[in-house]
């Protein structure tokens, strides 16, 4: 059994968007964020504390885009995923990782100086600095969009689910109002996709039951 340790609307959203797009059976762990500082007891789990983890077997990864990339190859074969022999199998796997490490890095340094840091530490220039930051590079993704209705291969892919949380995440920052109509026309057809559906309902079930408190509020 695959077992997703989550935060409501934090990186993991990846992977358990993934996973309800392939309708795969898995556990949903949820945890209080920060769960370094508020779970303690899951540093054994992932020594990091960061979220996701993903646990299969013996296997345990903590990369969002590479669990995506890990539950479409393995679990595959699925249309999520794009083949090697694929013509735009390189797109694919830029666009996958182009959402955590370009567009994701600048957003958790907004979000710790306007929102997470304690208020002495909070800075609104540095927040003003990376959220510019965030907004010049999705030109990239405008660029393909204002094109085509997905990133790569005709198709709707875990390249499209590692932007889309990028954008989802933009929302928390007030980002989402500088969306061009191209980024906005993207951002509303992924949102309206039953697989996202499922995972926000999901982390609202499990958050519940299980007692965890959502602290970044709605993504839409
Ligand atoms: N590159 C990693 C980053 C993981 C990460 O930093 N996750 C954040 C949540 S979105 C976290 O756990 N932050 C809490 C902390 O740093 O203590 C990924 O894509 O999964």
């Amino acid at each position: 059994m695959l077992t997703l340790y989550h935060c409501h609307n934090a990186r993991s959203f990846r992977p358990l968007w993934t996973l309800e797009e392939m309708g795969l059976p898995y556990e949903l762990k949820m945890l209080p964020f920060p769960p370094r500082d508020r779970a303690p007891d899951y540093l054994a789990v992932n020594p990091l504390g960061t979220i996701p983890t993903l646990l299969d077997g013996p296997t345990r990864m903590t990369e969002s885009a590479a669990i995506c990339q890990y539950l479409v190859s393995r679990y595959g074969p699925s249309p999520l995923g794009v083949e090697p022999a694929e013509p735009d199998y390189g797109p694919y796997l830029n666009w996958l990782h182009f959402g955590e490490a370009t567009l994701t890095f600048p957003q958790t340094v907004v979000l710790r100086y306007s929102f997470f840091a304690p208020p002495e530490q909070r800075s609104e220039q540095v927040a003003a600095d990376y959220k510019q930051w965030f907004l010049s590079r999705l030109r990239g993704i405008d660029a393909v969009v204002a094109k085509q209705p997905t990133l790569c291969a005709g198709r709707f892919t875990v390249a499209d689910i590692s932007v889309g949380f990028a954008l989802m995440l933009a929302r928390f920052i007030g980002l989402d109002a500088k969306f061009t109509p191209a980024v906005a026309d993207y951002w509303a057809s992924l949102k309206a996709r039953e697989g996202f559906k499922k995972a926000m309902a999901k982390q609202d079930t499990a958050g519940r039951v299980q007692g965890v408190e959502n602290r970044l509020g709605r993504a839409l």
